[in-house]
């Protein structure tokens, strides 16, 4: 079985450093095949994606994951929409800290466009939301990030992708979510 699994949010969010913390970490189980592919601008911003493929086996059953980012700088958008080709399951990373609380908002916005436009419908796939950067001193309560940015009213995880926490909760949890949607759809 093969998943593709994307994460989004806002510029500066934190999508490369969990997709960079979640490779080495699946690296040492053994569960990262190939290369961690980047593409990144001058200033170490993602230029068009960072990939990688895990492969593992659950109950005889080989699944390929691949992973991928989007771009959050706002001139590179439009590339979003290859990206998303395909799409199984989405991470939405959101930076906690009070001065990113609108853009968190628009960039859902902007993802259920681009999401219509190939014929998906951002609030009926599988989500799982990550809050990221709980270390921040202006991190808001979860309480207050809620309402916002978790419109599916889905799971979601705590993390501070930088010292690895939450990442890999995170990446099971959607992997879990997609499966258990495949498994409900066909029976
Ligand atoms: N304090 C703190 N900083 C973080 C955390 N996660 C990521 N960062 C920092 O935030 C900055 C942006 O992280 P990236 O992972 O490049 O963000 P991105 O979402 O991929 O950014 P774009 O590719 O431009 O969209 C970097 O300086 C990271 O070190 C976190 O949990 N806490
Ligand atoms: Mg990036």
């Amino acid at each position: 079985m093969k998943l593709k699994v994307v994460y989004f949010g806002a510029s500066l969010a934190g999508k490369s450093t969990n997709v960079k913390v979640l490779y080495d970490m699946l690296k040492k189980r053994g569960v990262a095949k190939g290369d961690y592919i980047s593409m990144e601008t001058d200033e170490n911003r993602t230029l068009f994606v960072e990939m990688f493929l895990s492969s593992f086996n659950i109950d005889g059953q080989n699944i390929d994951v691949k992973i991928l980012t989007t771009p959050g700088q706002f001139r590179l958008h439009p590339l979003r929409k290859v990206i998303m080709k395909g799409v199984d399951g989405l991470v939405f990373v959101v930076d906690s800290s009070k001065e990113r609380e609108h853009i968190n908002f628009l960039v859902l916005r902007e993802t259920a466009a681009v999401l219509k436009e190939q014929g998906f419908n951002l609030y009926a796939l599988p989500v799982v939301v990550q809050y990221n950067k709980r270390d921040l001193p202006d991190a808001l309560p979860i309480d207050e990030l809620e309402p916002v940015c978790n419109p599916w009213g889905t799971e979601y995880v705590e993390a501070v992708a930088t010292e690895g926490k939450g990442v890999l909760e995170t990446f099971q949890a959607i992997v879990k979510k997609i499966l258990l949607e495949k498994a409900c759809a066909k029976t």
